[in-house]
């Protein structure tokens, strides 16, 4: 039976164990640079088999949190090299997620003051975190998107691309896309944010139009065996919906088999939440989701996230349905979480309060099992 603990391949990634860290939003980079406290933080969880990075916008229009890294400056290329290099002399693996979070955002944080773009000019109806101009934080209403116009696309495609082709250049492994929680690529997948009626509208087929076109376009930049996607068939995150998930994402992942990805990553239920989480009056079947992958010649890995612990996360493992599962909360309290799950330490654990935002306090203070002993 395999282990958690054992070495395995994602594409062109090797692993030395099937322990990933989940992308984290931690908004603790301002200007979008990453900075020492960044290194620190990364490096000290080095011991994952892979780290997948908290979201980092590939584009100013893909931003819609105060304070999240991107990759579209040149500084912020410079701050995620220190990041992969300290993660890389300590033997881990990472990629980062790149992303673009469509209308989850607010007009200070968008290029000219700007609307946010969408699928459709229909609002989140949510919040985000915005700096106020005296500097304090806040968290505000997502302002009203407008429809991308047919012509801009192409160009929301490239600036994906573009993110990829930074991402090598700043000693990334590979990189996850963000195809989840309600964001741009979800917002064009799901029918809740997406009324188009041109070829990225109304039928499955072109819903799942965008969220192809980025997969061919970054795979094209970095090579497929270096790109993987996340995917949250049912969270109602960010107030996105879909009727008909199962119909969506088996087609999605048929089409993604074809193309020979590092891995796939699926939020089951309610991002951070209920595991059993509903949309479109029927249980989604994950077993199914994988089966229809596999069966149309997917070999990626099948990596899951949700509310997994060590034992659940071992009989996953164990019964050969993933390769990998992600862990977020629990990476955020504990840096070496692997060697804790090995000899069954006991966890720390995490405060909600330090989650977004702030400083070395809840970030990079979280003690190791070595730095508690000493
Ligand atoms: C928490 C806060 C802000 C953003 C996601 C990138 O849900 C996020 C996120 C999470 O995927």
């Amino acid at each position: 039976m395999t282990s958690l603990f054992e070495p395995v391949k994602f594409g062109d990634i090797e692993l030395k164990n099937r322990v990933v860290m989940a992308p984290l939003t931690r908004n603790r980079s301002p200007k979008a640079i990453p900075n020492d406290l960044n290194i620190a933080y990364y490096e000290q969880r080095a011991s994952a088999g892979l780290i997948i990075t908290e979201g980092t916008p590939v584009s100013q229009q893909g931003q819609g949190y105060a304070d999240v890294p991107g990759l579209y400056l040149a500084p912020a290329i410079d701050g995620w090299k220190k990041v992969t290099e300290a993660v890389h002399k300590k033997g881990g693996k990472i990629v980062t997620q790149i992303w673009h979070v469509g209308r989850v955002s607010h007009t200070s944080l968008q290029p000219n003051e700007g609307a946010p773009v969408a699928p459709s000019a229909l609002g989140a109806k949510g919040k985000t975190y915005i700096i106020n101009p005296d500097g304090s934080g806040a968290f505000a209403d997502t302002s009203e998107p407008r429809a991308l116009e047919l012509s801009e696309i192409p160009g929301v495609v490239a600036d994906f691309a573009a993110g990829a082709k930074a991402a090598i250049e700043a000693g990334f492994d590979g990189v996850e896309i963000h195809g989840a929680n309600g964001y741009l690529i979800d917002q064009f997948l799901k029918t809740g944010a997406n009324l188009r009626e041109d070829e990225y509208g109304g039928s499955v087929e072109n819903r799942a139009r965008f969220a192809l076109e980025v997969v061919d376009a970054v795979a094209a930049a970095i090579g497929s065996g270096r790109v993987g996607i996340r995917l949250s068939p049912v969270t109602p995150a960010n107030n996105i919906t879909e009727d008909a998930p199962q119909t969506v994402f088996d087609y999605l992942v048929k089409e993604l088999a074809t193309r020979n990805l590092s891995f796939i990553h699926v939020i089951e239920g309610a991002t951070g939440g209920d595991r059993d989480y509903v949309q479109g009056g029927k249980p989604f079947d994950y077993q199914e989701l994988k089966d229809t992958y596999r069966n149309a010649g997917g070999t990626g890995a099948w990596v899951v996230n949700n509310g997994y612990e060590k034992d659940t996360a071992e009989k996953a493992v164990a019964s050969g349905y993933v390769d990998g599962v992600a862990f977020g909360k629990l990476f955020i309290a504990n840096p070496d979480l692997v060697e804790r799950f090995k000899t069954n330490a006991p966890l720390n654990e995490p405060d909600k309060n330090t989650f977004y935002g702030g400083g070395a306090k809840g970030y990079t203070d979280y003690p190791s099992l070595e730095s508690a002993e000493a």
